[in-house]
């Protein structure tokens, strides 16, 4: 038993650096946020008619790993249980699983299977918290405060009862479904305080057994890399719909690291809403992580018939057709030796260095530290060259058009018209 993933799974999975974070249960029928039962107050009746309904006729998780990969994603982690406390797999110790369902059958091997065929590596994102468990004590009713109602709920439940069908659950899926790359526990909320100032009752390590935990998944699966949820380290750590400003550290050293994003701003299958970010906001984010040295997690909530609906196909196949042109600049990238200009992110791999343009500059961009290093540039989407212009202050022309620009720095003229992909990018 170890305390730390080996070192080859752990650049596997900084070389992956883009994956499909599915979410994917019950609450994709109401299909108004996979939150709908807290912020909503439905109680177990209430939300009866999505267990008596879920029948995803159309589930083809072939197709979900051939879009993730043609979006130029390496991985996929997949809901096993979210906070609603529906499994997607035929647990044993819980007789709320699709397996109960009209469905009827196991939905994580197929999707294991189908990542496995696709290539992909395979993560199961499991819920710690459980708003079905009978012994889980609800403290979370009200998202501003507690109150009675959360009060009433928690009394007489026991959360080491919950905390043993935790670990068999876990114990479940590392054992069933062969290697599994990523383990994604979801979330601790050790005891706060609310934005009010009132005290919120939280739940941590002691509620779950955190390191119990922790030893047994890697004793099942050695390979694995664990998030950090758990209220102790974990392998990579996980901010969410956040993109850090720096690489990030932990006490001062850097850690491994994956933002997750939604497309829309809900995980779970929300019909109704709007708020779709653009392929190229999506784009920027991706290489914002690689510049950073992190990984990107993109969501996609399918919905309760079981496919991606045609706004997530449209943004990762746009995602795609930009990947299948500028793939160099990402996989396998790590962050530049030199820093970036105003809106631009650099990544490096090897002597080769990417300048992704967040906004087209005017005529030309100027690159500090860089004057005699490089030897070629082209923009990447279409091999085209791009000039260097090596500025020289003892040049009486270049001083009177050019003036004021280092002599350690390097120019580059651009074409006036930005190329025509989602972020374009110069290799250097
Ligand atoms: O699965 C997705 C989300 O459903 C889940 N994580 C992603 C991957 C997630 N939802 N919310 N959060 C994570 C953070 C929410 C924190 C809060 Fe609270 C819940 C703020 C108020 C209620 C926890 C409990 C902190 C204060 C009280």
């Amino acid at each position: 038993m170890t305390d730390a993933p080996p070192a080859h799974a752990v650049e596997k999975f900084r070389d992956w650096r883009f994956g499909l974070f599915v979410h994917w249960g019950l609450y994709s029928l109401p299909a108004r946020h996979e939150w709908v039962k807290n912020r909503e107050r439905l109680t177990d009746e209430d939300y009866q008619p999505y267990f008596d309904h879920f029948e995803p006729d159309l589930y083809d998780p072939r197709k979900w790993a051939r879009a993730a990969r043609e979006a130029g994603m390496r991985y996929a982690v997949l809901t096993t249980k979210h906070h609603e406390g529906f499994c997607l797999w035929d647990s044993q110790v819980s007789d709320y699983t699709v397996a109960k369902t009209a469905w009827g059958k196991d939905l994580v091997g197929p999707f294991v299977e189908a990542c496995r065929a696709e290539g992909l590596g395979v993560g199961f994102y499991h819920s710690l918290i459980d708003w079905h468990h009978p012994e889980f004590p609800i403290d979370v009713v009200h998202p501003q405060r507690d109150d009675e109602e959360a009060k009433a709920k928690a009394a007489g439940r026991d959360i080491q009862v919950y905390a043993d069908y935790l670990h068999a659950q876990t114990r479940e899926l590392l054992t069933n479904y062969g290697p599994i790359d990523i383990m994604w526990f979801d979330f601790s909320y050790p005891n706060h305080t609310y934005p009010d100032g009132s005290p919120g009752h939280g739940k941590g390590r002691d509620d779950w057994r955190s390191e119990e935990l922790m030893a047994m998944v890697r004793e099942l699966q050695p390979d694995i890399l664990i998030n950090d949820r758990l209220d102790i380290p974990g392998d990579f750590v996980t901010p969410e719909q956040y993109q850090p400003d720096a690489p990030m550290q932990r006490d001062g050293v850097p850690v491994l690291w994956e933002a997750c994003q939604t497309l829309n701003g809900s995980w779970g299958y929300d019909r109704d809403n709007l708020d779709w970010k653009s392929p190229e906001l999506l784009v920027k984010m991706l290489v914002d992580s690689v510049s950073k040295d992190g990984n990107l997690l993109l969501n996609v909530g399918p919905t309760g018939r079981g496919e991606f609906d045609p706004r997530a196909l449209a943004t990762l196949a746009s995602i795609g057709e930009w990947m299948r042109l500028h793939e160099r600049s990402i996989r396998g990238a790590r962050p530049a030796e030199y820093t970036a200009p105003d809106d631009c992110r650099f990544t490096q791999k090897g002597n080769r260095l990417y300048l992704h343009l967040f906004s087209w500059p005017m005529g030309h961009v100027h690159l500090h530290g860089l004057a005699g290093k490089v030897k070629y540039a082209q923009l990447l989407n279409d091999a085209s060259e791009i000039k260097r212009i090596v500025n020289d202050p003892h040049q009486q022309a270049q001083n009177t058009t050019m003036g004021g620009v280092s002599s350690e720095t390097l120019t580059l003229k651009l074409p006036i018209q930005k190329p025509n992909v989602l972020v374009p990018v110069i290799e250097l």
